[in-house]
């Protein structure tokens, strides 16, 4: 016994040392950036293809953490003449998940209850991936909605600084989930907000993974793996207007996550009273960045064809490519670092009227890699 014991230890040593970790290497990383560490608290560190959990809430509390989430209280009506009151008793924590339930009861002058939670000035971010698993209500005048605002209004209030719906559903219509945005040009207001919509199987009985992946000028989003919208930055189709009047998704966001009753998406075919008491079940949120300190190894590809948009002083151009995307573009003016875009468009103001400028663009990806300079581009400032 003694013997093995001794062989055990000996076993034991001998894969401790081959397990010992190697030496430091030399960081091939420009600007000191570290690898990601994973937030303890997401029951999924990592996905593949270098997605590294920054921010979750598993919901396997008694309430609500409010360290990460707000309530928002109030009958106000979303802005969309919904019939609910919202309040936090509506929200409850069974098994691991959140719960919101929708009730048919007057309170504050309106007839229905439930609950709105954000994380404003908790959580916020951008080009990031976001996992939410969530099981919809039922009944004829539910509106449940995973989706995000602007932490500030960079571009002015609501839409111009934008919307991003992850996923919407209305009760009336059942199975069918909405994905949308909306910004300046884009909007319900105007009736030409971008969606996409489709039917999905057991909306109301199943958990379904709705899913985010924000990247510079690229937004698209999943039910379950399955592409349901893409919003693409295209300053071709848009040379009338700045980048952000079509797309202003290059600011931090936070998350919201409510169940609405009645309004002017859920409420157009009226409310069943019947329906309720009905419940909105989160499992999870999960939100995940690139680690790009690990993953993004080769500098972005040169910028080309550069135009003049029908916007006064406005140039736009052929996105560069990269191995992890591109984060901004660099300006340069007679060989001079003049601005910063975020998207492969920019306006420039303040320089002298009638003056002539060579223009070059260098694209830099998120780990400060750059692309060479464009070729120069003769532009005449108005
Ligand atoms: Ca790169």
């Amino acid at each position: 016994m003694k013997k093995l014991f001794i062989l055990f230890l000996i076993l034991f040593i001998l894969i401790g040392c081959e397990e010992k970790p190697s030496e430091p290497t030399e960081p091939t990383v420009p600007n000191g950036l570290i690898p990601l560490i994973p937030t303890s608290d997401c029951a999924v560190p990592t996905l593949e293809d270098g997605w590294v959990c920054i921010w979750a809430d598993e919901f396997e509390g008694e309430e609500l953490d409010m360290t990460k989430w707000n309530y928002e209280d109030g009958g106000y009506g979303g802005g969309n003449q919904e019939i609910q009151y919202y309040t936090r008793n509506n929200t409850t924590f069974e098994d691991g998940k959140l719960v919101i339930t929708a009730k048919n009861e007057y309170m504050m002058g309106k007839n229905y209850t439930s609950s709105r939670i954000n994380t404003r000035f908790k959580w916020s971010d951008r080009y990031v991936r976001i996992q939410v698993s969530a099981k919809m209500p039922s009944g004829r005048g539910t509106w449940p909605a995973i989706w995000m605002l602007p932490l500030m209004n960079t571009y002015g209030n609501w839409p111009h600084s934008g919307e991003i719906d992850i996923m919407e559903y209305a009760g009336y219509d059942l199975n069918r989930i909405h994905s949308t945005i909306h910004t300046r040009k884009f909007n319900h207001n105007l009736g030409t907000q971008i969606g996409y919509t489709r039917v999905y199987p057991n909306v109301e009985t199943e958990f379904k993974v709705y899913e985010m992946i924000w990247a510079p000028g690229h937004i698209i989003t999943y039910v379950d793996g399955d592409k349901l919208g893409e919003f693409l930055y295209v300053p071709g189709l848009n040379r009338d207007v700045p980048y952000h009047h079509a797309h202003p998704f290059d600011q931090e966001f936070y998350l919201l996550i409510n169940l609405a009753i009645g309004g002017t998406f859920g409420g157009v075919q009226g409310v069943d009273a019947s329906a309720f008491p009905t419940r909105m079940e989160v499992d999870y949120v999960r939100v995940y960045r690139q680690d790009y300190a690990v993953t993004d190894v080769t500098n972005p590809t040169t910028p080309s064809n550069i135009q003049l948009a029908q916007l006064a002083n406005t140039l736009f151009w052929n996105r560069s490519t990269d191995d992890r995307g591109v984060e901004k573009y660099a300006i340069y003016l007679d060989g001079v670092f003049h601005r910063y875009a975020n998207l492969n468009q920019v306006t420039l103001t303040g320089l002298q009227s009638n003056q002539s400028y060579q223009v070059e663009i260098q694209a830099i990806d998120f780990v400060g890699r750059v692309s060479s300079k464009s070729q120069a581009f003769t532009f005449t400032f108005t």
